[in-house]
């Protein structure tokens, strides 16, 4: 078992449990929460004691709340494009085409970029509290983190552009009768349950997992991707940026002319 500051990994019966630990800011995704994730799946590719990996967020409030607002804030487009492909190639899509399971156990609010992280896993378990959104458009921004793509893919179009377009939340149940979530149970019962499902997975070939995986990743093709990170980076640094990312700093609600 490793720990490192805010992301910390332990192994259990062939289970590698991924657990994002910032409570200051819910869990929210800056650059060096996203390479340690990258590091730690780095570590357990090659590991024939982990045979698939569960991801989950510290506490009983947030998965994660999305990438960190903070952090972002006052990037140009560029460094909004960088940070965007950035994000992808070490984590968002390295997940999605992990050659082990990976499963989100999802324990709180999963919002923009958490709810991205959630859906690059290849299945996801909620908790009953656990509230999911791309509230990105209250920002002035797009998803960046895959959000538009796998969205869309998991709910459909119609379902993904009233989730992103509103920016709304749905609830843990809403989630399930949308194929967003494969099941939903109490707090206590969301690591068993994961557990249960990663058990399953266990018992099967790992050479026909990995076949399997990318497989299904197969069916979709990475354009949609590179399209949302340049519309996502065209974002930043316009007036509307800045009005939705000062009115989150500023806990009060965006004035979008
Ligand atoms: N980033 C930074 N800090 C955050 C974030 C975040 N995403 N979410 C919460 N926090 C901080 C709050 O600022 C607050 O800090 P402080 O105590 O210092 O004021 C602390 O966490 C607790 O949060 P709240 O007081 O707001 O708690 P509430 O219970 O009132 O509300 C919510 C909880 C509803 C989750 C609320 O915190 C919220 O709306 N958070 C922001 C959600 C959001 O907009 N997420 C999307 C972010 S954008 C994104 O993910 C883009 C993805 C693509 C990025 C690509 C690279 C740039």
């Amino acid at each position: 078992m490793s720990d490192s500051k805010e992301v910390s990994i332990s192994i259990e019966n062939k289970i590698a449990f991924i657990t994002i630990n910032a409570p200051k800011t819910l869990n929210a995704l800056n650059r060096k929460i996203i390479k340690e994730i990258h590091q730690h799946l780095y570590n357990i590719k090659y590991d024939n004691d982990v045979r698939v990996v569960i991801i989950t967020g510290a506490g009983e409030k947030a998965f994660v709340a999305g990438a960190n607002i903070k952090e972002f804030a006052s990037f140009s487009k560029k460094e909004g494009q960088e940070l965007a492909q950035s994000g992808h190639d070490l984590l968002f899509n390295k997940i999605a085409n992990f050659s082990k399971p990976v499963i989100a156990a999802v324990n709180g609010y999963a919002l923009g970029g958490g709810l991205e992280l959630a859906m690059a896993c290849h299945m996801r378990v909620a908790s009953e509290n656990a509230k999911l959104g791309q509230p990105e458009v209250s920002l002035g921004l797009i998803p960046g983190y895959g959000g538009t793509q796998r969205l869309t893919q998991l709910i459909g179009k119609g379902k993904a552009f009233e989730m992103i377009l509103t920016g709304q939340m749905i609830s843990a149940k809403e989630g399930l009768s949308l194929g967003l979530l494969n099941y939903v149970v109490s707090l206590e019962e969301l690591m068993p349950k994961a557990i249960e499902i990663a058990s399953k997975t266990i018992e099967n070939s790992p050479a026909a997992i990995k076949k399997s995986i990318k497989a299904i990743n197969a069916v979709f093709g990475n354009i949609g991707l590179q399209n949302e990170v340049e519309l996502f980076g065209q974002c930043f640094g316009t007036d509307e940026f800045k009005e939705g990312t000062q009115a989150f700093l500023e806990k009060r609600k965006p004035n979008f002319k």
